[in-house]
């Protein structure tokens, strides 16, 4: 196989998953590679792959891409004929600064409330997550009437992808609409093959183990 993504733990990276789910979704074949973030070593075993340690990483023959956006973009021109952005460039401008948004943004949910697949759990939610909470729930409210984020599903879902667990695991609720996007991603036959993949793993971030079990 020519496409090879490097991921961490499923039931924890939420930047793996977002290249890993436009390959998926749109049936581009790639080898897996997984690295463990909860072992010894990680920094030497992650430099194997990348010049940053970090994951995702894909590599194609002699190309190394280290970022999840980067990836995306790149999987999108090579592998997808632009089939990953929405065809207008009206939407393909507002899919790129909601899909930046959550590259660069929302900070305070990112840092309180971690992916953790696994588990329920609670977390204090302080004004700063709230209104991460609130900005998130008006892009999902305002979704398309494919049930995506615009007309078909695009690599701004893929970005929204690990919010949809993290608001499960933590146990935020939405507004209808919202909600109701978040049931469409949670539902994409990709995200199942995902969880199961994180329910069979057993290592503990405990960095990642954040809040109280309910
Ligand atoms: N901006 C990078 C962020 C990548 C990142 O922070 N990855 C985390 C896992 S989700 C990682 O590799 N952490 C390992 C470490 O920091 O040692 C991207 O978009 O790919």
């Amino acid at each position: 196989m020519n496409v090879k993504l490097v991921i961490g733990n499923q039931n924890y990276s939420t930047w793996s998953l977002r290249p890993w789910l436009l390959l998926k979704a749109f049936n581009v074949h790639f080898e897996e590679v997984k690295v463990s973030l909860a072992e010894e070593g990680l920094r030497e075993r992650l430099l194997e792959h990348s010049p940053t340690a970090k994951v995702p990483v894909l590599i194609e023959r002699d190309l190394h891409i280290w970022d999840s956006l980067a990836i995306c973009e790149y999987v999108n021109d090579v592998h997808l004929e632009g089939k990953g952005w929405p065809h207008t460039a009206k939407d393909r401008a507002k899919a790129r600064a909601v899909t930046c948004e959550m590259h660069s943004g929302f900070v305070a949910v990112r840092g309180a409330m971690p992916m953790n697949i696994r588990a329920k759990r609670k977390v204090n939610i302080t004004p700063a997550v709230a209104q991460d909470i609130a900005r998130i729930e008006a892009i999902w409210a305002d979704h398309h009437r494919s049930g995506w984020l615009f007309e078909s599903f695009s690599i701004a879902d893929c970005f929204f992808a690990p919010v949809a667990f993290r608001f499960q695991t933590y146990g935020v609720e939405l507004n209808e609409a919202a909600s109701q996007y978040q049931h469409k991603l949670l539902a994409h036959p990709a995200m199942a093959l995902w969880v199961e993949a994180a329910l069979a793993e057993d290592g503990i971030l405990p960095v990642d183990e954040a809040g109280e079990p309910v």
